[in-house]
């Protein structure tokens, strides 16, 4: 079959990595990228050997015949992006978040729809390989039913000189971080009926909270608590690992820092290690995430080639940026916020 044709747009701090993703991912490539700054443009171009190269996306979509765009800019422009890409009839990757406002992703979900143009957000944490080792755990039925999770990322880790703007947005740790910590609650225990939400801002050098605490009611019955900090400083620093707790009818999950999974249950205590593999172009401490770039972007190929809908299809994530409004309006008015009228 055919080699998928794909441009990226957007050649920022984290296009490097799907850009290096691509060239380890057989069935697809990147044949043209645009970026509105020329220097950026020219750095990375060069970088990865594309000469087709773009400063505005509506001459990227006049001039190339494309299977594919990587939209890997920031929140303001995914809407006039993904609607421009439905207006040409091409499939779309859009990063996280997915929109500025629930209606935003509400309209680009639409677009794509009416066009019958695949779309998918890169929500990429749900596919780094130690949350992919408990999504089995809990698959192979080894704890019973889930009556209860905690998802925890606390960190000091200077996030703010690889992505000055996340200094400076009114909103910050729950949109940036907490979504994709958020959406692995959703991965591993299902859908969310109510959430009830506190922030804090510690860090008096940014404009947005760094320290946000979540309680979810999810549709099973399970309860969760999502916890997230870029003010906690640790013996040993643990960016970018998610800690996870489960417990189920039947035994408990513990997902420790150091990637160390104990699992126990109906078959006795198992403790594996379950650290990701360190891909030739990956640095720590980010090769966590860059494997999952890897993982998700293979995902989206395989969903092109088969026809099958991705798992973080735009469709999908509006119930995570749901629950990033509902956090902040929660957080805001600190009374339990329902899923059910932001999804309307
Ligand atoms: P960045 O500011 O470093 O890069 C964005 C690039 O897009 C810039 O070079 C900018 O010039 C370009 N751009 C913006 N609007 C454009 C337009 N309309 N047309 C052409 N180019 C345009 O940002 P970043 O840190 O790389 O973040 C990009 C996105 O990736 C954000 O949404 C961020 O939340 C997300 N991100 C995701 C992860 C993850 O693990 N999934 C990690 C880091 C960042
Ligand atoms: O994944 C992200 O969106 C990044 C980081 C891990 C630093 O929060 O912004």
């Amino acid at each position: 079959m055919a080699e998928l044709r794909g441009a990226l747009i957007g050649c920022g701090f984290f296009a490097v990595n799907q850009l290096h993703a691509w060239r380890d991912i057989e069935g697809a490539s990147i044949a043209a990228i645009c970026d509105r700054d020329p220097d950026r443009l020219r750095i990375v171009g060069d970088q990865f050997g594309v000469a087709r190269r773009y400063t505005d996306a509506a001459a990227l979509f006049a001039g190339e015949r494309l299977d594919f765009v990587d939209i890997a800019t920031t929140a303001p422009s995914h809407r006039m992006l993904v609607e421009m890409a439905a207006q040409h009839g091409v499939p779309a990757i859009c990063q996280k978040p997915f929109a500025p406002t629930l209606a935003d992703a509400k309209a680009m979900v639409k677009a794509c729809a009416d066009a019958g143009v695949p779309l998918m957000v890169h929500e990429n944490f749900r596919w780094q390989s130690p949350i992919q080792a408990v999504r089995t755990v809990l698959d192979s039925g080894e704890i019973g039913p889930p009556f209860f999770g905690r998802i925890s990322f606390r960190s000091a880790y200077d996030v703010f000189s690889g992505q000055p703007y996340l200094a400076t947005g009114k909103r910050f740790i729950i949109e940036d971080l907490g979504i994709h910590i958020l959406d692995i609650a959703r991965f591993l225990l299902g859908d969310v009926s109510t959430v009830t939400a506190r922030t804090a801002r510690i860090n008096p050098g940014i404009a947005g909270e760094d320290v946000a605490t979540m309680l979810m009611d999810h549709t099973s019955g399970a309860t969760s608590v999502v916890d997230c900090s870029y003010a906690s400083k640790l013996a040993t620093e643990p960016f970018p690992e998610t800690l996870i707790e489960i417990d189920g009818s039947d035994g408990t999950i513990r997902l420790a820092q150091g990637y160390r999974l104990t699992v126990t249950g109906r078959s006795g205590t198992a403790v594996s290690d379950v650290s990701p593999p360190l891909l030739a172009w990956a640095s720590r401490p980010w090769h966590n995430i860059q494997e999952s770039v890897v993982a998700i972007q293979k995902h989206w190929v395989d969903c092109l080639t088969n026809g099958t809908e991705p798992a973080t299809s735009g469709a999908d994530n509006l119930k995570t940026l749901a629950l990033v409004e509902a956090a902040y309006a929660g957080a805001a008015s600190r009374e339990p916020v329902q899923l059910d009228a932001l999804l309307k």
